[in-house]
């Protein structure tokens, strides 16, 4: 293993450590002045803002962001490429983008002032994962449109430190340049971690031999398992970093050395709420909801309560460290992926956690949505693990899944192999059972 990286205690941005006063107050200053920014722009979200009845920022304050309009993506595929933006074309510095859900691109310019926030944010991220003026970043994410490359490039600038862009793929040649650089920090997907590691292992380097000593890793999904596996390949900390590009890219929020797996969202500049996917309610804080944020300080691309489709919790109690902003949770899904059982909202997610949690079933499930009837009914089928009474078994898991999601679904325990398995491609956790033959031997 290599030595552990430094501690987190240093922050880059005081903003990071305010008071919950000081913060607020300055949030609310900013909402102002986002709020005039776009309805002196008067473009779609000025004209949406009047029509909800608000012609000023002045007076306005963060318990009257309910009652302001929401943005999502369509409005951004509406106005594509860039019918959004709230400054003339000559003031934007560059642009970036996604490719987007279905394929469908989203482009997002950024003024130099954007620009410079979006470099602070990321420096905070990295140095809250321990880096330093004296660091080299390997930075194995995409280079291009994709904010990746360039959002870790800028952040390492604004911090001082050294960046080898490498950019994704070749890896032989990114085995080499670790080898002979020895950074501290690598910067990629969690998947592209894996690969390099498992590379790794194929020549013969031992992690040591890398001097890597943390990781920054986002822009896809990943699980605790997964952080792990690259843990152990790479011989470093692997922490989460999450963004978007519609709101700047890397750096909207990131797990720092010491926030217990949550992640520190920098809300002094995207303000951010949970939202009920399907009312679009704020719901309480520790309850999973959809992540929409507002721009606080946004130029360029301003946006007002962006619904972002991804899953997470809100976290405002202190944590252990100086940093005093609030955490979310690992994102645990996406709205895409979200079922109604009943009025009940199921996240897949959930499910797995309940299921993989009982040490009586194996990592093999499926879930079965019973639509033959108005009522569709959820039925969890596992794999058996061990020697277990099935009926013990079966009514724990049905107990802790009505705690965890509040609806009681079926316990439908199979002997191992009896559940359906995906060669190729992604595994499949879901089926629909309109009708016929029942899709696992036991389901009634
Ligand atoms: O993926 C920005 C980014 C680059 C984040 C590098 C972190 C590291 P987009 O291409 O616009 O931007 O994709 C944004 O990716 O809405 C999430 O669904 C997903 N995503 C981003 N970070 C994470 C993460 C960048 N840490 C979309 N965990 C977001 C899970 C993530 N999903």
């Amino acid at each position: 293993m290599n030595p552990p990286a430094d501690t987190a205690d240093v922050v880059f941005d005081p903003a990071e450590t305010m008071s919950a006063d000081e913060r607020t107050a300055l949030q609310t200053e900013r909402l102002r002045g986002l709020v005039d920014r776009l309805l002196a722009a008067d473009g779609v979200l000025g004209r949406r803002l009047r029509a909800t009845g608000v012609d000023s920022g002045a007076g306005l304050s963060l318990a009257d962001l309910p009652r302001l309009p929401q943005t999502t993506k369509a409005d951004l595929w509406e106005h594509y490429p860039l019918g959004m933006l709230a400054v003339p074309a000559e003031e934007v510095a560059c642009i970036h983008g996604s490719s987007g859900t279905g394929g469908r691109p989203t482009l997002v310019g950024y003024t130099a002032g954007d620009v410079a926030t979006w470099a602070n944010v990321m420096a905070r991220s990295l140095v809250g994962a321990g880096a330093t003026r004296s660091s080299l970043i390997h930075n194995a994410y995409g280079y291009g449109l994709f904010t990746g490359g360039l959002g870790v490039h800028h952040g390492a600038g604004a911090l001082g430190a050294t960046v080898v862009p490498v950019s994704a793929g070749m890896t032989q040649r990114q085995l080499r340049l670790i080898q002979d650089l020895r950074p501290d920090v690598l910067t990629c997907t969690p998947s592209y971690a894996i690969y390099l590691g498992e590379a790794f292992a194929a020549a013969g380097v031992a992690p040591a031999e890398t001097g890597l000593r943390v990781g920054v890793h986002g822009a896809e999904p990943w699980t605790d398992a997964m952080r792990v596996q690259i843990e152990r390949l790479l011989g470093i900390r692997a922490l989460d970093i999450y963004g978007l590009s519609e709101i700047t890219g890397p750096g909207v929020a990131c797990e720092t050395l010491d926030s217990e797996g949550w992640l520190h969202v920098q809300e002094d500049h995207f303000y951010v709420e949970a939202l009920d996917p399907l009312s679009g309610e704020p719901v309480p804080d520790g309850q999973l909801g959809e992540l929409a944020f507002t721009t606080l300080t946004k130029e360029a691309l301003p946006l007002l309560r962006y619904r972002t489709g991804d899953l997470a919790r809100l976290n405002r109690a202190p944590g252990p460290g100086k940093r005093t902003t609030v955490r979310m949770s690992k994102l645990t899904g996406r709205v895409d992926d979200m079922l109604v059982i009943r009025g009940v909202n199921v996240y897949p997610s959930e499910v797995e956690q309940v299921v993989l949690a009982d040490p009586a079933v194996a990592p093999q499930y499926l879930l079965v949505v019973d639509a033959r009837t108005a009522q569709p009914r959820l039925a969890v089928c596992a794999e058996a693990a061990g020697d277990f009474t099935p009926e013990v078994v079966t009514a724990r898991l049905g107990g802790a899944l009505r705690e965890r999601l509040g609806l009681s679904c079926e316990v439908v325990l199979v002997e191992p192999g009896q559940l359906p398995r995906t060669e190729v491609g992604k595994a499949r956790r879901l089926i629909r059972w309109d009708g016929g033959e029942p899709p696992v031997p036991g389901l009634r």
